[in-house]
């Protein structure tokens, strides 16, 4: 990236672990004024990227004894001088260092994800580096982790700054030829080679585009439970979640609305699901309910559907159409379960788990099927770094239309060259290479430790 070097006057300072007791606090520094601070308040500069062990405090009021590292700019996370301070973890502690060094002058409380703003500013890391580290703070399984930090050490950057060289290739040559229009020969081949780019790339982020799988790893699977009224959805939900979630009774039509539980299943985020027992429903709210449900149905990565052993007939799940989960047809979307296997006996089957929610007997079948549904989820993401969010669907399918249109043959060679123009500067957004200001806030404000 090219450093946009920017010198804010202030100097920032924060509390960068978590609040509450621990045994060790960092709090951090930026600015011009962290070279005052440390020789204020820690008996002047350590070696660079050298821990020391000092007394921290006015010469006269020594407030505590921690390590002090120093890090001179440009070579720091910032980009910018910057200091660490390693502290005993208690408030009163931290809230007198804070003190002190906020009366220095210059010296103000950072704000959420200020630190990680500055380094992007100063060209440190790029917009796809800054949502990785965003992540990475915010990550609660193995796999988000995974690909947490595959994302802040720049995977993303280097597929879609790789991509956008390309079109600015392309777009270059279409330039060429414009130059060359007299000369047919030459302004055919230029245009010839741009097609080719074009295309190529097109087919790659139409792969790109198709794959989902980051996306649900950052947010979560969405395992949905569903099935006929009182088949043991409810019970199947706590048996997963090991806790009493949802309430269970012998009346049909006892869940109406839409219960989530997070789960860590092997590392991969999941959100699980139960719902209304779908049927012709009795009065409104249960009608809203079986409409809830089955929208969920809709929107689910993977749905259980789940009948009773006992029941004279076993329902089959409603025909719906799940749009969204064609884009993920290399992985099946559905598992049948018999439930309630303690009380009637049945005919094994070759697609289905039998289980009994009451006993937990086949409950370790159904998790060991689901962990292994879902670690291929994983697995398949780590070939090639999948899009995260939102934010990079909107750009690279905007880009995407654009080269859609460039392949349009009664396109004018002008018009070619701004619709790969148009390709690149999408992609310029995604890195945050091109103006992005409206997206910053939200992605800073992730950084909010302790939320
Ligand atoms: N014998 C037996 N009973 C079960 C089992 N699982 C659930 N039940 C019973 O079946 C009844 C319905 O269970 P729920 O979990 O509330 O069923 P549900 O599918 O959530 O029902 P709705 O929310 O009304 O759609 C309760 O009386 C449970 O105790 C099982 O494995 N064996
Ligand atoms: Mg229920």
């Amino acid at each position: 990236m090219e450093p946009k070097i920017v010198a804010p006057n202030d100097t920032i300072v924060a509390l960068a672990s978590g609040p509450g007791l621990a045994a060790v606090a960092v709090i951090r520094v930026s600015g011009p004024g962290t070279r005052d601070a440390l020789e204020a308040l820690c008996g002047g500069l350590p070696p660079p990227r050298h821990a020391a062990l000092r007394d921290i405090g006015l010469r006269d009021a020594k407030l505590d004894r921690g390590l002090v590292l120093w890090f001179p700019a440009p070579a720091s996370f910032t980009g910018e001088d910057m200091a660490e301070l390693q502290l005993h973890g208690s408030r009163a502690v931290i809230r007198a260092v804070l003190d002190a060094l906020l009366a220095l002058p210059g010296m103000r409380l950072a704000e959420p994800g200020e630190f990680a703003r500055r380094a992007f500013e100063n060209g440190k890391l790029d917009l796809t580096e800054v949502e990785g580290l965003a992540d990475l703070v915010n990550a609660e399984t193995e796999a988000q982790r995974r690909q947490a930090l595959a994302q802040s050490e720049g995977s993303l950057r280097q597929l879609y700054e790789g991509w956008r060289a390309e079109l600015l290739g392309a777009q270059a040559l279409v330039e060429a030829g414009l130059d060359f229009a007299d000369e047919g020969d030459v302004a055919i081949d230029v245009s010839v080679k741009a097609g080719a780019i074009a295309e190529s790339l097109r087919e790659s982020i139409a792969r790109h585009l198709a794959d989902h799988r980051g996306e649900r790893l950052r947010d979560g699977f969405r395992i949905v439970i569903a099935g006929p009224p009182n088949a043991g959805k409810s019970s199947l939900l706590n048996a997963l979640a090991k806790r009493d979630v949802a309430i269970v009774s012998e009346e049909a039509g006892t869940t109406r609305d839409v219960i989530e539980v997070h789960l860590d299943l092997g590392g991969i985020p999941v959100i699980l699901v139960d719902t209304a027992g779908i049927r012709e429903a009795r009065g409104r709210v249960e009608a809203e309910g079986v409409s809830r449900a089955l929208a969920r149905v809709e929107d689910a990565d993977l749905v259980l559907w789940l009948v009773d052993a006992t029941a004279p007939v076993w329902e089959s799940p409603p025909d719906i159409d799940a749009r969204r989960r064609a884009a993920m047809s290399d992985v099946e979307t559905q598992i049948c379960i018999v439930n309630k296997i303690d009380a009637a006996r049945v005919q094994g089957g070759p697609s289905r788990i039998e289980i009994s929610a009451k006993t937990g007997e086949g409950i370790d079948r159904l998790v060991a099927a689901l962990q292994a549904r879902a670690a291929g989820l994983a697995e398949a993401s780590a070939a090639s770094p999948p899009m995260t969010r939102a934010r990079h669907r909107t750009e690279l399918e905007a880009a995407q239309a654009a080269l859609l249109r460039f392949g349009d043959p009664a396109l004018s060679p002008e018009l070619k060259a701004e619709e790969l123009r148009i390709a690149a500067h999408h992609l310029g957004r995604l890195t945050g290479r091109i103006d992005v200001e409206e997206v910053l806030g939200a992605i800073f404000a992730e950084f909010c430790i302790g939320k």
